[in-house]
Parts: structure tokens; C-alpha cells; sequence
């Protein structure tokens, strides 16, 4: 019988997946499923944030001193319970949590994994409809199993991650992930309710033509990012050029679209924030993770993302990240400084 389904949900991959690791229990499977059951839930508020009085400050700031708007709270409500009602996660970090949640329960003592995750980044442009999203990593226990998790499960370094992945909740709401056989993202179906296989095996091409960096910060930043910018800005046909400048102020909008079309993004350290913005843990690994398995490289302008040793939970560190051939010039620069 002819099934003609070309249609590839989210969860019939990730199933299909474990038929290529016979020896998987299904739990990172069962955990990503997890994650989009809540990206679902959450990207049904952000596309009515405009409409419900669901926007506005909630009155408190969060530990990174932010104001914290309702949709912030409400997203990472929705994937710390869908997290700790599964089966495959011992505890979560969050952006929005002053430290972890072990969740100690039979089932989740027991499970292999845990997770850190920005429930809701660059939640300051849900006011003015500009793409926001989600950012997770997961890692595998390092912590004895059938006891609650401890905080050395999450200060892992990135290389041990063993899935990443976010949400970008823009003209289409997508959900891409990268596990050691690759990154492949997926465009929900409002239809069906479904996240749909739409970009499979996503490759950062190795050479692009957008720079990401905030241009206001310019006299910040050290002598080799300004010369590396300004030679963004002179690149001709001839060289590879004419770049184009592309900054939305929504990290995974930036990088997402930098995954897709090639090109480099940056945060880096300035004089008033020498470690730069951006969070290490739920931030920059996860995405560091998902680019060099496209074929890109994530340095914070001296050292692979992947490779620092966390010592905080919330720990920034300066972001470069992006194409293969775009971060070797960005590096020449920053080595001679
Ligand atoms: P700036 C959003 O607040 C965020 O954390 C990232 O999503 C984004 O890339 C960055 O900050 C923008 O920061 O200082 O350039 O406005």
C-alpha cells in the first residue's frame, strides 16, 4: 500500500531516530517530544500577547535584574512542568530561576538527563511583535541515578552536551534541535498542531555576508573587534562582499537566520561589560552546540564556547559565532590584539 507521507512530525522523528541506536531507552527522544509539547503551548500566548493582557511588566525582575513580563513567567512555568511530569529529566536550570530545580521524585531521580533553558529570550521585544524565542541544552547526568540531581550535573562544559536546541517564534513558529547525527529543524503546522520536518540536516554555510553586532556599543569594545567590524564594512565583490549589517536585538533570531544564510554573530565584552551579555549556560552552549554541528565555530573571542569550565549558572561570556571561513578572519584580528 502506497502511504504517501512525506510529512515528518517532530515525534515520528524522534521515534524514528531511536530505530537507528537500538540499544537507546527513547528517554532523549521522550525529552525533546517534552519540549515541543511546551514550545506549542507557549507559542499559542505569544501569538495572542497582543490581544490578552498577558504583556506588561509583571512587577518583579528576575535574577538577571530584568524586568520581568508575564510571557517570561508563563513560558517557563509551561516547560518546567512539561520537563518534570516526563519521564527523562532530573531537573531544570532557567534563566528565570535564581538556581536549579531538582526535581526529586521516583521517576525523575531515575532519569538520565537534566536540562538548562532560556524559557523566553529577548522577551524585551514582545512588546513591538518582534521574533522571540527559546533557547535549551541537555546533558546526561553526571550525578548518581535513582537519587535527586546535584548542581555539578548542570556546570558541565558544552562539549557534554548531548542535544540543543530552540524555538524562534517569528512569521512561522520553528523548533530545531542538533544531536550528534546532526541539526534539523522543524515549522509548526497550526493546522495540525505539529511540528513539521522542514529543514532536515540545516548546514551553516561556510562563508556569509551579514555581521551581527551592536553597533552602539562600537566604542566599547577591544581594538581587534573594532578592526574586524570595519573591515566588515569595507568588504567589496572582490573580497567577498559587500556585507550587510543585520542586528534584530533577539539572539536566536540573529543566529537563526545566520545558521540558515551564513554569516557571524557577535556579543562581545565591553568596557561597562567586560564578559559581555549573553549567558553561557542557556545561551551561548546551546547554540555553540547546534552551529559547529552545522559546520560553523562558537569562541569567545580567545577560547571554543564549548570548551570553558562554568563555575555559575548564570555566567556570561563574550559570543562570536557563525560561519567556518567568517570566524577564521574575525580570529586573525583578534589574535594580533
Ligand atoms: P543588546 C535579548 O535581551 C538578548 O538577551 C539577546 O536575545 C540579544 O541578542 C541581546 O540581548 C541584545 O542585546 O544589548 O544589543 O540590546
Amino acid at each position: 500500500m502506497n502511504i504517501n507521507r512525506n510529512i515528518l512530525t517532530l515525534d515520528e522523528f524522534t521515534i524514528q531516530e531511536l530505530r537507528n541506536f537500538p540499544a537507546a531507552t527513547g528517554e532523549l527522544s521522550s525529552l525533546l517530544r517534552d519540549m515541543g509539547l511546551a514550545a506549542k503551548r507557549v507559542n499559542v500566548e505569544v501569538n495572542k500577547a497582543g490581544l490578552v493582557d498577558i504583556l506588561g511588566d509583571y512587577g518583579t525582575t528576575n535574577v538577571q535584574g530584568e524586568e520581568v513580563k508575564k510571557l517570561d513567567v508563563y513560558a517557563n512555568n509551561q516547560f518546567v512542568g512539561a520537563l518534570k511530569h516526563g519521564i527523562s529529566c532530573a531537573g531544570i536550570g532557567s534563566e528565570e530561576l535564581d538556581d536549579v530545580v531538582i526535581f526529586d521524585d521516583p521517576v525523575s531521580n531515575n532519569s538520565k538527563y537534566v536540562c538548562l533553558f532560556d524559557p523566553l529570550d529577548g522577551s524585551s521585544n514582545i512588546d513591538v511583535n518582534v521574533s522571540i524565542g527559546t533557547i535549551f541544552s541537555v546533558y546526561r547526568r553526571v550525578s548518581e541515578r535513582g537519587k535527586p540531581c546535584t548542581k555539578e550535573d548542570f556546570l558541565q562544559q558544552g562539549n557534554k552536551q548531548v542535544a540543543a536546541g530552540y524555538v524562534i517564534y517569528g512569521s512561522s513558529t520553528m523548533f530545531v534541535y542538533a544531536t550528534k547525527r546532526g541539526v534539523n529543524g522543524f515549522t509548526l503546522d497550526p493546522q495540525i498542531g505539529e511540528f513539521c520536518l522542514s529543514h532536515p540536516g540545516i548546514k551553516c554555510p561556510e562563508k556569509g555576508k551579514i555581521y551581527s553586532v551592536n553597533h552602539g556599543n562600537f566604542f566599547q569594545y577591544e581594538q581587534g573587534v573594532k578592526e574586524y567590524i570595519t573591515a566588515c564594512q569595507k568588504k567589496t565583490k572582490a573580497d567577498g562582499g559587500p556585507y550587510t549589517q543585520r542586528y534584530i536585538g533577539s539572539m536566536v533570531a540573529d543566529v537563526h537566520r545566520n545558521l540558515i544564510k551564513g554569516g557571524i554573530f557577535t556579543y562581545p565584552g565591553t568596557i561597562d561589560k567586560p564578559k559581555g551579555k549573553l549567558r553561557l549556560m542557556y545561551e551561548c552552549n546551546p547554540f555553540a552546540y547546534i552551529v559547529e554541528k552545522a559546520g560553523g565555530k562558537a569562541t569567545n573571542g580567545k577560547q571554543r564556547i564549548l570548551d570553558i569550565q562554568p563555575t555559575e549558572l548564570h555566567q556570561r561570556t563574550p559570543l562570536f559565532i557563525g560561519s567556518n571561513k567568517m570566524m577564521e578572519e574575525l580570529e586573525t584580528y583578534l589574535e594580533e590584539k
